[in-house]
């Protein structure tokens, strides 16, 4: 028994030298100390020993376990160091290799210029609102004064959803401003900013949607004056400081009295003329367009539940498109609704 013991403990420590996985290592384990294993089968022969024997057998058992148990141990730690290190070599990193480029999105170029306006403006107190987009014609014209018959009203301009024409897409912002006047007592320093829709061909200057932004303030004794001085100063605020600027007369049935406001050429710098040739941004007249705005018609303010007498009040309203063109020289109104990443990622 004691020559089994031997035998064993020899054996099991070459198998163990030349196994090179820990599968292999499992294996060996299994087959040496494991309940059928070869020192389990001679500890099974002790009850055939003397009294005397027995414990001296089961001390050399327990000790050739042992050296078994710590050969296994040994080795595996040799063998797990022996595969990180393969592992290492296999995978060292060439960090000269040119990394792969990520493409980052932005903001649509409509996005910016609109987000840079909607800042001016709240920096100068006015609270953005938004309505929806399907309105009623009471909203959409009725309430702004545009009466029964009026060519904007006419079902080649307007998209309608109902027969009796009561519902439609909105043709203009203003109707947001009619929600708000609705809803909310004077002072009133608002800003309704989205989409319209009418029936146009796409041109370079057409589009059947576009945006527009509109302005509202309403509170006791606001004047002609109060109107000229807050669109002058956005405009400074949008296009530079030194921006030339001036009011024309004009009509809207919503405003009295109306006026449209032009800003001086930024090509040819308000001459008109280009290289001795009449500039093509303004076509000779020097200025721009670039909004209109009114004072609220009295009707308009009636027909919001704001007392006429008592309040008074201008109101706004420009294409983001045509800012948009203006301020990123873009001369076709077709390119801002292709999202051609082309022309996108130029901005
Ligand atoms: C333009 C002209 C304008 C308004 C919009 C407005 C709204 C209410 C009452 C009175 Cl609720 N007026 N909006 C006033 C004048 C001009 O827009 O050329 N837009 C592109």
């Amino acid at each position: 028994m004691k020559e089994q013991l031997e035998s064993i403990r020899v054996k099991a420590m070459e198998a163990l030298e030349d196994a090179s996985t820990p599968a292999a290592l499992e294996e060996l384990r299994v087959k040496l100390l494991g309940k059928k294993g070869e020192l389990t089968a001679v500890l099974k022969q002790m009850g055939k020993l003397s009294a005397e024997e027995r414990p001296i057998m089961g001390q050399m058992a327990n000790s050739v376990r042992a050296a078994i148990e710590e050969k296994l141990e040994e080795r595996k730690e040799t063998i797990h160091a022996a595969a990180m290190e393969a592992r290492l070599a296999a995978e060292t990193i060439d960090v000269t290799i040119p990394g792969e480029s990520y493409c980052i999105g932005h903001q649509h170029p409509m996005n910016q210029v609109l987000q840079q306006i909607k800042d001016t403006f709240v920096g100068m107190g006015y609270e953005v609102y938004e309505a929806p987009e399907v309105e009623l014609a009471d909203y959409n014209f009725t309430r702004l004064n545009i009466e029964e018959g009026h060519p904007s009203r006419d079902r080649s301009d307007t998209f309608y959803f109902t027969d009796d024409d009561s519902v439609l897409l909105r043709t203009q912002t203003s109707p947001m401003q009619i929600r708000y006047m609705e809803t909310h007592k004077p002072p009133i320093c608002m800003l309704a900013p989205g989409r319209v829709f009418r029936k146009d061909e796409a041109d370079a200057t057409h589009s059947p949607m576009f945006h527009q932004i509109e302005g509202l303030v309403v509170a006791e004794d606001i004047t002609m004056g109060d109107l000229k001085g807050a669109l002058i100063s956005i405009l400074r605020k949008v296009y530079g400081e030194s921006a030339a600027t001036r009011f024309r007369p004009h009509h809207f049935p919503f405003t009295e009295p109306s006026c449209e406001m032009d800003m001086a050429c930024h090509k040819c710098h308000g001459t008109g003329e280009l290289d001795g040739q009449v500039c093509s941004t303004c076509h000779g007249e020097g200025w721009i367009e670039v909004l209109g705005a009114g004072m609220v018609h009295p009707k308009v303010l009636e027909n919001c539940g704001i007392d006429p007498e008592k309040y008074s009040g201008f109101a706004f309203g420009m294409g983001l498109e045509r800012m948009a063109m203006g301020q990123l020289k873009i001369n076709d109104l077709r390119l801002i609704f292709d999202n051609d990443v082309r022309f996108l990622n130029q901005f």
